[in-house]
Formats: structure tokens, sequence, C-alpha cells
């Protein structure tokens, strides 16, 4: 019974600032209405009607990308419900999130393994700066406090605020901004300031409703949700007016951005769908029948993650067109040799390494001036303007064209121990490749080198 009522003051907890936002009374952060009256009066406007009340019994729904091509499925279940908060961490390919009732944080890894990461009551939002230092995490209380941490663990202090918190965000150059949905604004706290230092905030941008989810797109721009007035804006620093993306929608809770279109993504918590947003005023259904949808955020190749509240699961959409993604290709070191016997005491040897073109893929995309093999690049260059030449040919023979590229062994990173090569490089429209072939080091001893 006691976790019921803890389950529902959560629900109050987040839906309180209706009643703020209601009354245009902006509540202290000692004042004690903000724990609210009149459940029953918010509670269905909320729209937490998948809201429930046992950990260990969530609501599932069957969550249903709209968009041809997207694919489902449940990346971590079993998660302690209620749960909030979602960082993808770009260095591991894990993920963070927050377990509100267990006062943990968990780290999920890229094959959706969870295990303890930090102890942290009543966690909600967190935030992960883009070189994966810091990750803070935001107490769902009145002055937080948002727990800072470095990425192994270690505890660097707390950063209290005088109102309520609601979303965290980092922006690219590692300034912390933190939203007080008390007093209508959000806070800064410059890089500069922020542990070993000591944390200074200053006000930087006002003129907001209720704030709450918040995250900077690839051009620094940052984004937040008015949940309850169903908004999400762009931040025109310092008081706007800010610019309206999306209007009209139930309790949006959180924001993220899509790395390969730069779209803009919505998670509305009370219709238990996903918008994808376009620009200003544009948006259709990304998906449908999720289990009131908080959190949200993109992998590194654009594969979106959606943390549900109370379902204690982590449903996954993988993209039908993944960005960013490495490319395996085949190569051939020495084509048509085998095995690719290379003299390691002959520094001026030229090795040839061709690209084959495959069923999957066609080299004639790679630009091969951007292709290196262990450390060196193309020998064979214009001597007028030192660019390297491109070469294609048919080196196997199937009557496709191949790329053939020719390195000086001297420029590689090869020794006599060397057991493979390893080329990368990138297609013309920005993809990278990368191909691996053994090789065969002789010569070690003049001897056993004939
Ligand atoms: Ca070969
Ligand atoms: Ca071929
Ligand atoms: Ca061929």
């Amino acid at each position: 019974m006691f976790k019921k009522m803890h389950l529902l003051l959560m629900g109050l907890v987040t839906i309180s600032f209706i009643v703020a936002g209601c009354d245009k009374e902006v509540p202290t952060s000692s004042d004690e209405s903000l724990w609210g009256p009149s459940v029953a009066s918010i509670l269905p406007r909320a729209g937490l009607k998948q809201f429930s009340p046992n950990n260990n019994g969530p609501t599932l729904l069957d969550p249903t990308p709209l968009e041809p091509g997207w694919t489902v499925s449940t990346f971590v279940s079993g998660l302690f419900s209620p749960a909030n908060g979602l960082e993808f961490d770009q260095s591991t390919g894990g993920f963070y999130v927050g377990e509100f009732d267990a006062g943990r944080v968990t780290f999920v890894d890229a094959e959706g393994n969870p295990s303890f990461f930090a102890t942290v009551p009543s966690v909600d939002e967190m935030a992960l700066n883009r070189t994966s230092t810091f990750l803070f995490a935001k107490e769902h209380n009145s002055g937080g406090p948002i727990h800072m941490f470095n990425t192994q663990g270690t505890f660097l202090g707390n950063i209290s605020i005088p109102g309520f918190p609601t979303g965290t965000a980092f922006d690219s150059r590692g300034n912390f901004y933190v939203s007080d949905a008390t007093n209508r604004e959000v806070l800064v706290y410059p890089a500069s300031t922020l542990p070993p230092n000591t944390p200074v905030a200053s006000v930087y941008a006002t003129g907001f409703l209720i704030l709450e989810g918040m995250r900077f797109d690839s051009q620094d721009n940052l984004f937040v949700t008015e949940f309850e007035q169903g908004n999400v804006l762009q931040v025109v620093p310092p008081n706007g007016p800010h610019i309206t993306w999306v209007s009209g929608q139930n309790i949006p809770i959180n924001v993220a951005f899509d790395p390969c279109t730069n779209n803009l993504f919505v998670s509305n918590n009370g219709s238990g769908t996903i918008l994808r947003v376009t620009s200003p005023g544009v948006f259709t259904t990304f998906a449908i029948g999720l289990s009131s949808p908080f959190a949200i955020v993109f992998d590194a190749v654009g594969n979106l993650y959606v943390n549900e509240f109370d379902a204690g699961r982590i449903t996954k959409f993988t993209s039908p067109n993944p960005c960013f993604e490495v490319i395996e290709v085949d190569i051939d070191i020495k084509p048509g040799s085998d095995p690719n016997s290379i003299n390691c005491n002959n520094k001026n040897e030229v090795i040839a390494v061709a690209i084959l073109t495959t069923d999957d893929f066609d080299a004639t995309t790679v630009d091969h001036s951007t292709v290196m093999f262990e450390g060196a690049s193309e020998t064979h260059v214009n001597r007028r303007n030192g660019e390297p030449r491109r070469h294609e040919e048919d080196v196997d023979g199937d009557g496709d064209t191949d790329l053939v590229f020719h390195f000086r062994l001297g420029d590689t990173n090869l020794t006599c121990d060397s057991t493979e090569g390893t080329l990368t490089g990138e297609t013309f429209d920005g993809r990278a490749i990368e191909g691996t072939d053994s090789v065969r080091m002789v010569g070690r001893w003049s001897r056993n080198s004939k």
C-alpha cells in the first residue's frame, strides 16, 4: 500500500506544476502545496491512465512505428518502474537510465545488459556531456539537488537550484543547463565552473510556462517542452520570443534529435505517442501505443530508444536507414595473390590493395582521397597538386569495377609481426567504410626471406 501511495505521489509531483500553472501562483521551494491537493481532478487531465500502481505489473502496451521500414523491439525490460531519464553514451554505445523508486542510476550496455551505476534518491532526468565525462542526475525534489558524477561513477558533488528542477542538458561545449519549473527559467553552469571547480549558475533564458524535458540539437539550439501547455519550443535566449515547433499535444515530456536527419522527436506522455517534427508546426505521428513514454534518445546511427515510465521497459525503434554506421567492405591485399606475402624489410615495397565491388557494395562510390591503409595514404599522387590518383579496374575479373590503391610499406604501421591490414575511408556521401585482409610478413631474417 505504501508503494502504491508513493507511486501516486510520483504522478502528483509531475502534475503538481499544472496546479501552479493554472493558478498563476508559483510555489516556492518550501511550499508544501507543491505536493498538491485534488489528485482526482488532476489525474484524468494529466492523461496518466496508463499509470501502473505497482512495480511488478506494468501496463505493457504494444508500441508500433507508423513509418515504413522501422522495426520495434524491447531493448531492456524489468527495470524498476517508474523510470525516467535516458542518455546515450557515445563512448560505449550504452545508456544511462534513472530508476526513480529504486533510487539508482543504472547503466545499460550496448547489448541491453543493465548494471548498477550510482545511488541517487528519487532520480529523474539525467544529462551526459558529449565527451562522456560527466553524468549529472537530478533528484525529483524541490531544489534538486543534481548529483554530479564522472562516468567512472565517482561522486563529484551536488548542485541545488532555487526552485524545482525538471529538465537537464549539456550543450556541445560542455556547459550544463537546468530548467527551473518554479521560477520558469533555464539556468546555465558554464563548463569552466564544473568540477573540479565550483559550479556557478546564471540565468540563460526566461519567458516560459511550465518547463519539463530539454535537449540541444546538433547546432546547439536548446529545445524545451512546456508539458502542461502541450508545447515544444526552441529557446531564443535571453527571453524570447521562443519559437513554437509543436503545440496542442497531450503532455509532451521529452525531446530528442535524429542524428541522420536532425529531425526533432517528441514523446507525448498523455497519448503514448512519438512525433517526428521536421520544421516549426510541421509534424507527423512517428509511433503509437507506448506505455507512458518519458525520456527519449537516439543512438549514434539513428535508432530511437524510449523509456516507458511505468513499464520498466526501454523500447527500441530500429531505423531502416542507419547513418554513420561503418560499412564493412571486402578488400584484397595484393590482388590475385594468396597468401599476401610482404617483405617487411623492404620499406619501399608498394602494396596494392583493392576495394572489391560486391552484391552489397559498389567500390566506385568510395572517395579515394579519404582512403587510408594502416596509416598510409595512396602513394601514386598527381605531381602538380599532390592529390591521390584514382585507379578503377576490374581486378578480380568478375565483370564489375573495383578500386585499387598503392601504399608504400614504410608509410604504413605494418611490422614484421603483423598478421592483417585494415583499410578505412568514406564514400562520397560521407559513410565510413572499413575492410581487413590478412598479410604474411616475410623477410624478418634474410636467410628466410627467400
Ligand atoms: Ca590477395
Ligand atoms: Ca565483384
Ligand atoms: Ca571486380
